[in-house]
């Protein structure tokens, strides 16, 4: 019985041992400095926020836009950053000097925008055309102008103080805007009166990104 006890004992000491150290594991893994190959997963939001090698693209953009090197500043060894790269329009994964084309693609079967820089799509997510009646028109056009606040009235609806609107198509009648829309949350299903309804929360960086002559491709 005594050694029995004896053997308890050192068993629960033991045991309680592995647990501080396994905690005390994490905690380092934790706390490493560079995310990128450590076994912790980080967050979207969290890689967002990290640049590893300070080239002023961040992790998350690297591995999931960019495709380029998150532990190296100047992937195509071409004497230029990865981030001076994208910021001055130019590939960061080509030694040359092609500029990249900012295009925003709707795709009104599947209801979804995308939006690219060259061959790098920076993001994408379901949106609301015209409904059935007022279909939105397929065509290939331009960021005609943008503009913070509009406020959208007809006969039969009143949107006043709707944010980030961006002309593409000039009519006699009611000019088309992709714009901001809070008045429903049914993206994914046609809407609207012929302009491109996004949620708050995605018009905001695509309005910011673009560009007055970003291309704007409807189909
Ligand atoms: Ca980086
Ligand atoms: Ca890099
Ligand atoms: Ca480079």
């Amino acid at each position: 019985m005594k050694i029995k006890t004896r053997l308890t004992i050192a068993f629960l000491v033991l045991s309680f041992a592995a647990k501080v150290c396994a905690a005390q594991s994490l905690a380092s893994f934790i706390a490493t400095p560079n995310p990128v190959g450590s076994a912790v997963p980080y967050t979207d939001a969290q890689l967002k926020n990290i640049d590893s090698d300070n080239d002023g693209l961040s992790d998350y953009d690297e591995i999931n836009i960019y495709h380029t090197d998150p532990h190296n500043p100047d992937s195509d060894g071409d004497g230029y950053s990865d981030g001076h790269e994208v910021q001055h329009g130019f590939d960061p994964n080509k030694n040359g000097d092609d500029k990249l084309e900012k295009s925003i693609d709707v795709d009104l079967k599947t209801q979804t925008l995308a939006y690219f820089f060259g061959p790098y799509k920076i993001g994408q997510f379901l949106i609301s055309s015209g409904v059935p009646g007022l279909p939105t028109p397929p065509g290939n056009y331009s960021v005609l102008k943008k503009i913070p606040v509009v406020d959208y009235k007809g006969s039969n609806y009143n949107y006043p103080n709707t944010k980030w609107n961006m002309m593409f198509k000039l009519q006699k009648v009611g000019n088309l805007y992709i714009h901001g829309a809070y008045w429903h949350h049914n993206f994914g299903h046609p809407m609207s009166h012929g302009c491109i309804n996004v949620a708050y929360a995605n018009m905001e960086p695509l309005y910011k990104w673009t560009d007055v002559g970003t291309k704007v491709i409807i189909q």
